[in-house]
C-alpha cells in the first residue's frame, strides 16, 4: 500500500459526508441514497477522499450509540461499494472495522485513539490511514473556556506523543496524519494561532490535515460573536492560509470552490519556489 503523501499528495481536498441530522452547519444528510450521491459528486469536484461520518462531534453534542452509527453509515458505505476512497469519521472500533470491511482506507479518530482501546489495532490490522487529531477536553464541555499557555506548542506535544503511540500500536508511520482540530476545545485566536504557526505542526514531518470549512470561528473572525457557522469564502482563505504553511488534506464541505482556490494556490508556489 502506497504511503499517505504518495496516495493523497498536497493538497488533497477530504469532501464531508455527513450522515447525521444534527451537524453543526446543518449539512448532514441521512438518506443512505443522498449520501452515496453527495460522495459522487464531490469526488467528480476534484476529491481525493471523502470523510464519512454518522457521530456529530459539534460543541455541546453528546454522541451517539454504537447501534445507531453503525445504522447512518454501513448503508452509505454499501451503497458505494467500495468504489470511491472512503475515510470514516469514527472514535468507535467496531464502526471503523464495518467500514473498512466496507471498503475505506482511512480511519479519521478525533480523540486520536483515546477512545476506544481497540481501535488501534483494527486500524493496523486493517493496513488503513489513519488521522490523529488534537482535541481538548471533549465535544459537550470542550468549548468552556479553553485555555493553553501556548496552543501551538501543546498541540504539536499532544501530536507527536498520539503519533508515537499509534506506531507503538502497529500502525505504519507513513499511513498517519495529524490534525491541528480547529474548533475543538479552542477559542478564536487559538484557532487562528494555530493557522497562522502551522509551520511548527507540519515540522513534526507527518502530512498535516486542516479542517476549517464553515467553523464558528470564521464567522466570529468577520464580526458575529454568536456566529454558530462560517462562510465558504473565509474557509476557502483559512484553507489557502494554512496550504501556503505546509497543510497536505483539507477537509471540507464545499470541494468545488476549495479545489479551485488551492490549485490556483499551487499554481503561485510553483513558479515562486
Ligand atoms: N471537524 C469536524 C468533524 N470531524 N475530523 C478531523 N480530522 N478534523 C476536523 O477538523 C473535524 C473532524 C466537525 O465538522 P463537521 O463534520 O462538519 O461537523 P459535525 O461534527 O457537527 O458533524
Amino acid at each position: 500500500m502506497p504511503s499517505l503523501t504518495e496516495r493523497f499528495p498536497r493538497p488533497s481536498v477530504v469532501g464531508i459526508v455527513n450522515v447525521t441530522p444534527d451537524s453543526f452547519s446543518g449539512d448532514g444528510v441521512v438518506d443512505p441514497a443522498g449520501a452515496a450521491a453527495q460522495a459522487r459528486t464531490m469526488v467528480a469536484e476534484g476529491a481525493g477522499l471523502v470523510d464519512i461520518g454518522g457521530e456529530s462531534t459539534r460543541p455541546g453534542s453528546e454522541g451517539v450509540a454504537l447501534e445507531e452509527e453503525l445504522r447512518r453509515v454501513v448503508p452509505v458505505l454499501e451503497a458505494l461499494g467500495g468504489e470511491l476512497p472512503v475515510s470514516i469519521d469514527t472514535a468507535k472500533s467496531e464502526v471503523a472495522r464495518r467500514a473498512l470491511e466496507l471498503g475505506a482506507v482511512m480511519v479519521n479518530d478525533v480523540t486520536a485513539l483515546r477512545g476506544d482501546s481497540e481501535l488501534a489495532g483494527v486500524v493496523a490490522d486493517g493496513g488503513a490511514y489513519l488521522c490523529l487529531m488534537h482535541m481538548l477536553g471533549e465535544p459537550r464541555t470542550m468549548q468552556d473556556a479553553p485555555r493553553y499557555d501556548d496552543v501551538v506548542s501543546e498541540v504539536a506535544a499532544f501530536l507527536e506523543e498520539r503519533l508515537a503511540f499509534a506506531v507503538d500500536q502497529g500502525v505504519a508511520e507513513d499511513r498517519i496524519c495529524l490534525d491541528p482540530g480547529l474548533g475543538f476545545g479552542k477559542t478564536v485566536e487559538h484557532n487562528l494561532e494555530l493557522l497562522g504557526r502551522l509551520e511548527e505542526l507540519v515540522a513534526l514531518g507527518r502530512p498535516v490535515l486542516v479542517g476549517a470549512s464553515r467553523k464558528r470561528f470564521l464567522g466570529r473572525v468577520l464580526g458575529d460573536p454568536e456566529a454558530l457557522t462560517g462562510p465558504v469564502s473565509a474557509g476557502v482563505a483559512a484553507s489557502v492560509v494554512a496550504f501556503e504553511r505546509g497543510a497536505t488534506l483539507f477537509r471540507v464541505h464545499d470541494v468545488r470552490e476549495h479545489v479551485q482556490a488551492l490549485r490556483a494556490a499551487e499554481a503561485v508556489e510553483a513558479v515562486a519556489s
